[in-house]
């Protein structure tokens, strides 16, 4: 590839990435808490009563994203919130807003603990598995960078742009966003590859990052991406 060519995708509300630099190995995929606790049946979601559908909608097209991403060599980011079996890193006031409503981090549910590392429900879905040498961060928290080591191996390969998939779009996902946008990474967010408990919330979270020119970044379809890759 020449190493002056421009690529961009059609986003809102600009062109992305906003220098045109868009290669396989400034670019890292990442995709949030495709985990059961928060899209299966049993799972966390479930236990708060919330419409699975809504958080189950990016599986399919996250599986198409990987399937295109994967051959070209792009940085595959899979991330897991979860708590240790002690719970030692879970914050009380976390623990005692989830037991007001049902779904107890820690407690026994019918995937085992929720949200507990080790668990059935902790884990990535079989449809979007993790490969051989992708990296996996697990996280106690919302955003991705907060107590782990995402930056770093970030920084060491040379990641440049994010491109932020999975749920549920105003929590997970846009709080690491944020954390990447200080943190100077170019990002994109893939509407149709998140999901949200609210679909309003969903929508409200888009609007967030596309104000002030694209505060925290910008906003494509996953079609929109797959086009314009080099
Ligand atoms: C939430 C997440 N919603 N992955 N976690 O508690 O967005």
């Amino acid at each position: 590839m020449n190493a002056h060519a421009t690529t961009v995708i059609a986003a809102e509300p600009y062109p992305w990435p906003y220098n045109g630099k868009l290669r396989p190995d400034n670019t890292a995929l990442i995709i949030i808490d495709m985990q059961t606790d928060f899209c299966g049946k049993g799972g966390y979601v479930d236990a708060m009563g919330y419409d699975l559908s809504l958080t189950r909608a990016p599986i399919e097209p996250i599986g198409n994203l990987l399937a295109a991403l994967r051959p070209r060599g792009y940085t595959i980011i899979h991330t897991r919130e979860g708590h240790r079996p002690d719970l030692a890193d879970l914050p009380a006031n976390k623990r005692w807003r989830s037991q007001r409503i049902g779904a107890g981090i820690g407690d026994p549910g019918p995937c085992g603990r929720i949200l507990v590392r080790g668990e059935p429900g902790w884990d990535i879905i079989e449809e979007l598995a993790p490969l051989e040498g992708e990296v996996i961060i697990d996280k106690p928290g919302k955003g991705s960078f907060c107590a782990t080591d995402l930056e770093l191996i970030l920084r060491l390969k040379g990641i440049e742009n994010l491109v932020l998939t999975g749920i549920t779009t105003d929590v997970c996902v846009h709080t690491t966003m944020r954390e990447a946008n200080d943190r100077g990474f170019e990002c994109l967010l893939l509407e149709d590859c998140c999901g949200a408990t609210d679909h309003r919330n969903h929508l409200a979270a888009l609007e967030m990052i596309k104000m002030q020119g694209g505060v925290f970044g910008a906003v494509a379809s996953s079609p929109q991406f797959l086009a314009g890759l080099p």
